[in-house]
């Protein structure tokens, strides 16, 4: 067995961001680059020798080479067992899935996620701890402590892997088994979700249209969807996972998922549409001519949990990210069950869900989940709303708007100004901080603000604390506007303004939300001097 040293130094880039380390792929595929941070992780912890960890990736250009070298550096390390999706593929619901069924240390899932793929594309690294879930910040710390300070990484010196082939290899003295990246997920969701019901429905002429946008969940929901519950071959459309999912953007929006939106809005549209993005923790759900906004899908969810069987027994609580409307709160309210509101980032609801504090989580970014894994799951989404509609046997839209009604309609929308200049966008939210103090009482347009703070959470569990998470500024009604700087973007930098506003009356629940919420965006060009700042008079991306 030859393991080999090599003299590094350290790169002082690598602190992970909201999602693990993000960067195009020219960066990581500079010499020592991956290696320098695979290196950190395992410099970060103890006692993992001998011990299993799972490996994966979303498909992505440069996912194959990475997995290779993590392999022989996981080999030299002492790692004793890997666990691979074949193919060099695990979603990260999957990956999270199998670190808590093999009881692994850890998992590392190569993916940047929404983020465009290929040779310009972007690249990343996240680490997952044995609960499943994302890193928490200590760790993520720990792992850009040592990146500061490496000087030598090791790697065994051996052939590639084939990862196409399932079975146990070696590498020196750690055995690598690659494993179907798709049974023990779909096992998951089967024990989870009413099976038989959806069947029943899909067959009944409910017509269902998944785009999984040339990226990981294509052969998840191929074998859950077509395979598992018969829905007919084609109900999944871009289900080839590509290494630069065909040129697309793999995030699971109006914007980016144009082709399943043409779809769902057109001549003889069907039931459902669904999309998910590159790694398949988000989801998007859309009805026949009808968009379900992530927020009020959250809040539809818990609402409704018990008609599924994994939660027939009821949930315990729910937790939103700070960002995300305020919808899912009041099914909380009505349900006498826990609310947490967390910063941006699932890695916020682990200690949460580890606890049984919580069992739905869901972010404004499309993303939602629950106890069965510690990461946002893209197709438990889609199962849960089509367990919903098996049992209810109503339409998306007609769940929606009966949600509505009994709990008012929260108007919510999320602008995003992406790639702009990265010092006056951090400008724009110091001069928003340094004016804290003088909003409350102030009015603007008829909105009188209560509150103006910078999110700080302390975790319920740990008591750590996470400070600098957005800029809030809630009105007297509820509304709510808020800003905040993306920390999953490689180019310059994205300004995120996130709009909310509560109707309560069911005769004004019907408006177009950008109309509904016009004048909080004219307030939040106004307070935030968003043209000023970002040379920009309108978002690139509204969702
Ligand atoms: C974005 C979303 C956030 C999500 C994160 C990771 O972060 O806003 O809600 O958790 O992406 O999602 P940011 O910092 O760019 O706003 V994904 O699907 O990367 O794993
Ligand atoms: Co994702």
């Amino acid at each position: 067995m030859n393991i080999r040293t090599v003299a590094t130094k350290p790169f002082d880039d690598q602190k992970p961001g909201t999602s693990g380390l993000r960067k195009a792929v020219p960066t990581f595929q500079q010499p020592h680059y991956l290696e320098n941070f695979i290196q950190s992780i395992f410099n970060s912890l103890d006692n993992y020798q001998g011990q299993r960890l799972v490996l994966g990736g979303d498909g992505r250009y440069y996912n194959r080479t990475a997995i290779q070298t993590i392999l022989k550096m996981a080999a030299a390390n002492g790692v004793g067992r890997v666990l691979v999706g074949q193919g060099g593929i695990l979603s990260t619901p999957a990956a999270s899935c199998l670190i808590r069924k093999y009881q692994a240390f850890g998992g590392i899932i190569l993916s940047a996620s929404h983020n465009p793929g290929g040779p310009e594309g972007d690249f990343g690294v996240k680490f997952n701890t044995p609960n499943g879930g994302p890193a928490p910040a200590n760790v993520t710390e720990a792992i850009f402590a040592k990146s500061k300070e490496i000087s030598e990484y090791k790697v065994l010196e051996a052939d590639d892997i084939n990862l196409d082939q399932q079975g146990e290899y070696k590498l020196g003295g750690m055995t690598v088994e690659v494993v179907d990246a798709v049974e023990a997920y779909a096992d998951l969701m089967a024990s989870i979700f009413d099976f038989d019901a959806i069947q029943k429905l899909l067959s009944g002429g409910f017509r269902v249209v998944m785009d999984s946008l040339h990226a990981v969940t294509g052969p998840y929901a191929k074998e859950i969807l077509e395979n598992r519950l018969q829905a007919p071959a084609g109900t999944v459309r871009n289900g080839e996972p590509l290494e630069d999912f065909g040129g697309g953007h793999p995030d699971p929006n109006l914007v980016y998922a144009r082709e399943l939106v043409e779809i769902m809005y057109g001549d003889d549209a069907p039931e459902f549409g669904a999309a998910s993005d590159g790694d398949g923790d988000r989801n998007m759900i859309l009805g026949n001519h009808f968009f379900v906004t992530p927020s009020d899908s959250l809040a539809i969810l818990a609402a409704n949990a018990t008609l599924v069987p994994g939660y027939a027994k009821g949930i315990t609580g729910v937790a939103r990210s700070m960002p995300t409307s305020q919808a899912a709160d009041r099914v909380a309210k009505k349900l006498g069950i826990n609310c947490y509101e967390t910063p941006t980032g699932w890695k916020f609801f682990g200690n949460l869900l580890d606890a049984g504090q919580v069992t739905l989580c869901g972010e404004e970014s499309f993303g939602t989940g629950s106890n069965h894994v510690r990461e946002k799951d893209g197709l438990w989404a889609i199962l849960f709303w089509l367990n919903i509609i098996a049992k209810r046997g109503q339409s998306v839209e007609e769940i929606v708007k009966e949600h509505w009604q009994t709990y008012g309609r929260t108007y919510y929308s999320r602008h995003d100004y992406e790639e702009v200049a990265k010092d006056p966008a951090n400008e724009l939210m110091d001069q928003l901080r340094s004016r804290l103090s003088s909003f409350p009482g102030q009015q603007f347009h008829g909105y009188e603000v209560d509150l103006a703070d910078d999110f700080s959470y302390k975790d319920p569990i740990d008591g750590s604390v996470a400070e600098k998470q957005g800029i809030r500024l809630v009105f007297k009604d509820g509304s709510r506007l808020v800003f905040r700087l993306s920390g999953t973007g490689t180019q310059g930098a994205t300004l995120r303004v996130y709009l909310e506003r509560y109707e309560g009356d069911q005769s004004k629940q019907n408006e177009d939300t950008q109309t509904a919420l016009a004048d909080l965006i004219q307030i939040a060009h106004e307070i935030a001097e968003i043209k000023k700042f970002t040379g920009r008079d309108e978002p690139s991306v509204i969702t």
